[in-house]
């Protein structure tokens, strides 16, 4: 299926009570239009306008299991993702049979439980009281089950847990992070559904579903707070709607395809996301407009499997027409304030800085995070002029936002880094140059992480 844009995701639910608002809200954040609808005599018409079906078995009625099984048929028909949550499949045989003759009338997309929840699909012996998850139990055990049951329906498995497990084709992804604080408030399974399912509106694969598991961890992580369970699901659905809520700055690649056969280009970014880059710059000088946006899309669709934010370099034309997640600009770019004002509130955006005074302007007029440097002499083809340590130090003072450095930096030279309270580290050659990216970048991952450790 052709890759939806944001404004036509329809996504069709249907879902219990408990949580129908924070479904709705969930994909409301992400861009998509929500539609909850359980009418038995309304299911096949909604369903059909649809880009994703979320069918979730809380609560369940004898209206919603007729009205899922009318969907489903409508959604195989046409195509359109199915998302299963198997919300209570381990506390009642009432849902694991339903669960059958689903799978026996037509085929799922993604099946989607708890722990205990999936547990229950494949072990008929297997029971727990109540709807949430119990984390202790085996892994191991949930990967098998997980497999099982992924060659058994043909679906996308995912287990969520401490670490989510994904299985689909004989393999399992897992995915770690996120926080205690999301078993503090109710719904936020069914959540998790709701990004699946529109994830899966934007692109059916299994790795748009590890994308939205990873970014629900993120979202949960970011959104942690002390103030409680109350603050905590505001924080959450704030976070889901904007990007740079989970940014990363830890190691920030810019990249460089000077030379490179564009295969080679895109292995080359694989591998350095492969390693642990957390946020990726396409920088692009020279390329025409319409290469500059046909690669943008190509990196951009790495990149999300990662749930690694794509920023263009220069570009906020290129950034609108690829729909990444922002653009970074220098002095000689657009000013930062009428970027701002094109690209909206959502989208991140990166300045340059490399005097205080530059850095707290940047910061009034809307950047998100800064670069600064080049702290070492860079052999990578850039117009730029040193910055010592003692400026770069005064701006993580000056300003609230992330400040990354950037300039020949390496994983055997970032000492000079030490006390600083930066965000991360920019590098394009140490990672572009490497026979191996991905060992590039997790060194220098790693290199940077000791280095606050120490701090
Ligand atoms: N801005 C300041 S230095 C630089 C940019 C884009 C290039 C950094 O490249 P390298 O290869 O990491 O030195
Ligand atoms: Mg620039």
């Amino acid at each position: 299926m052709e890759k939806a844009q944001r404004e036509d995701c329809l996504i069709h639910c249907i879902t219990n009570p408990i949580s129908i608002n924070q479904v709705a809200n969930t994909i409301l954040a992400l861009g998509a239009r929500p539609v909850m609808v359980e009418h038995p005599a309304e299911a096949e018409e909604i369903t059909s306008t649809a880009s994703s079906l979320l069918l979730n078995l809380g609560n369940i009625t004898d209206v919603r299991m007729q009205s899922m099984k009318i969907s489903l048929k409508t959604a195989n028909d046409k195509g359109i993702p199915v998302t299963l949550d198997v919300c209570g499949s381990a506390c009642s045989s009432l849902r694991r049979a339903y669960i059958k003759e689903l799978l026996s009338e037509g085929s799922l997309t993604v099946i989607k439980g708890n722990y205990s929840e999936i547990l229950a699909l494949t072990d008929e012996t297997y029971s727990a009281s109540g709807v949430d998850a119990t984390d202790n139990t085996d892994e191991d055990m949930i990967k098998g089950a997980v497999l099982s049951l992924a060659g058994k329906t043909g679906a996308v498995i995912v287990a969520t847990g401490k670490t989510d497990l994904i299985g689909s084709q004989g393999t399992v992804t897992e995915v770690t992070g996120g926080t205690d604080q999301l078993a503090s408030v109710t719904g936020t399974g069914c959540m998790s559904g709701a990004v699946i399912a529109t994830f899966l509106a934007r692109e059916i694969s299994a790795g748009s579903v590890i994308s939205a598991c990873r970014y629900f961890k993120k979202c949960g992580e970011a959104a942690a707070t002390p103030e409680g369970p109350g603050s905590f699901m505001t924080a959450l659905l704030d976070c889901l709607a904007s990007p740079k809520a989970d940014l990363d700055m830890t190691l920030y690649l810019v990249t460089d395809s000077t030379g490179l056969d564009e295969n080679v280009f895109l292995g080359k970014v694989r591998s350095a996301l492969e390693g642990g880059v957390t946020i990726l710059q396409l920088r692009e000088k020279t390329r025409p407009t319409n290469e500059y946006i046909d690669l943008a899309r190509k990196v951009h669709a790495i990149a999300r499997e990662f749930g690694v934010p794509l920023i263009i370099d220069d570009r906020v034309d290129v950034m609108l027409a690829a729909d990444c997640e922002g653009v970074h600009v220098g002095a000689e770019d657009m000013p930062v304030a009428l970027a701002r004002s094109l690209i909206g509130r959502q989208k991140i955006l990166g300045a340059t800085a490399k005097t205080v005074e530059a850095a707290k302007k940047a910061y009034a007029d809307g950047a998100d995070y800064l670069g600064v440097g080049a702290i070492y002499p860079t052999t990578t083809k850039v117009k730029t002029v040193l910055t010592s340590t003692d400026t770069l130090d005064a701006i993580t003072k000056a300003v609230p936002i992330p400040v990354n450095a950037i300039g020949g930096l390496n994983a055997g030279n970032i000492d000079i880094l030490k006390g600083i309270n930066i965000s991360g580290v920019c590098a394009v050659s140490a990672i572009m140059k490497a026979d191996s990216p991905k060992e590039a970048a997790s060194a220098l991952k790693r290199a940077f992480l000791e280095l606050r450790r120490d701090t």
